[in-house]
């Protein structure tokens, strides 16, 4: 996901700056420091991408400025120097020349922002619901898509993807991919999983539930998604003998949320969770 675009000045001078996720394990100011000197050696017109532990930072220059998106390692260089460039040459398009002689006032590139926020909603957050068959997958997708969760269990074949937009998630787009849980889907679990930026481990809340998911599907997330955010939904807490989220969350050790996904009800707290994650609240 995007998390902040900048525009600096070759000299070092920052010109602009949007942030909508800031780092929390990153010295932030060192790093464009890097980029930006970095960023004035590259040939007109080029792309360059500096990696710093789980971040990105994907840079051209052009006329003078270094133009920059910071992201998560999740996403590729196809999908952020297309937008890149467009942001950049919408910004030179219109302040090249009230730049030349600029006073300094940040309010020159208001306008820009709503290009930049334009750009970000247009780069969907791949969110994937990853766990075995029933244990409410689908239920939680079409609890957020449609507020109330589905009257009849049909088993999801392959997959299925929903794009959600709102308040909560403020400029962001989120691609909420569903897989299809039973167990001879799991051999392609891999690809539908491939560069997802939100793992969502959805598992029951019985103990063999919970060891299964720990066997299995814990391990292909770590290994598959190295770079991604990842949550536990212990779903059926309302069945007996389910165990307690923190009890679930020792044994996984991913935060782990309880959750009744065919209870209408649920639909802010699993909205909130959703928006946690996103925004690295959690
Ligand atoms: N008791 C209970 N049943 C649930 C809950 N969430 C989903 N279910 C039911 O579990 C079954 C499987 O759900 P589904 O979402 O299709 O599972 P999926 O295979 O992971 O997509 C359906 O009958 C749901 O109504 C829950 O929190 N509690
Ligand atoms: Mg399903």
């Amino acid at each position: 996901m995007m998390r902040a675009v900048f525009v600096f000045k070759n000299s070092g001078e920052k010109v602009f700056e949007r942030i909508y996720i800031p780092a929390k394990d990153l010295d932030l100011e060192a790093a464009l420091k890097l980029v930006v000197a970095a960023g004035g050696q590259v040939r007109s017109g080029g792309f360059e991408v500096t990696e710093i532990h789980k971040h990105q930072f994907f840079y051209t220059s052009n006329e003078g400025y270094v133009f920059i998106v910071h992201t998560d390692r999740t996403n590729t260089a196809d999908e952020i120097n297309e937008r890149l460039l467009a942001m950049s040459s919408t910004f030179l398009q219109r302040y090249k020349e009230p730049l030349a002689n600029w006073n300094g006032d940040a309010s020159l590139f208001d306008g820009f922002g709503s290009v930049v926020d334009e750009t970000v909603s247009s780069l969907p957050i791949k969110a994937s619901l990853i766990g075995f068959g029933g244990v409410g997958k689908t239920t939680l997708q079409k609890l957020v898509s449609d507020g109330v969760p589905p009257q009849d269990y049909n088993p999801t074949f392959w997959g299925d993807r929903i794009l959600l937009r709102g308040e909560a998630f403020r400029t962001f787009t989120i691609s909420l991919f569903d897989l299809g849980g039973q167990d001879r889907f799991i051999g392609s679990w891999p690809q539908l999983i491939a560069r997802s930026e939100v793992a969502i481990i959805v598992t029951d809340s019985s103990p063999e539930g919970v060891e299964r998911t720990k066997d299995i599907v814990l391990p292909l997330v770590k290994e598959k998604l190295p770079y991604s955010r990842a949550v536990v939904i212990a779903n059926k807490q309302d069945l007996p003998g389910a165990l307690k989220p923190p009890e679930i969350e020792k044994i996984l050790g991913v935060k782990t949320f309880g959750m009744v996904s065919n209870d209408p009800s649920s639909r802010d707290t699993w909205i909130n969770i959703l928006k946690d994650v996103i925004f690295e609240k959690i």
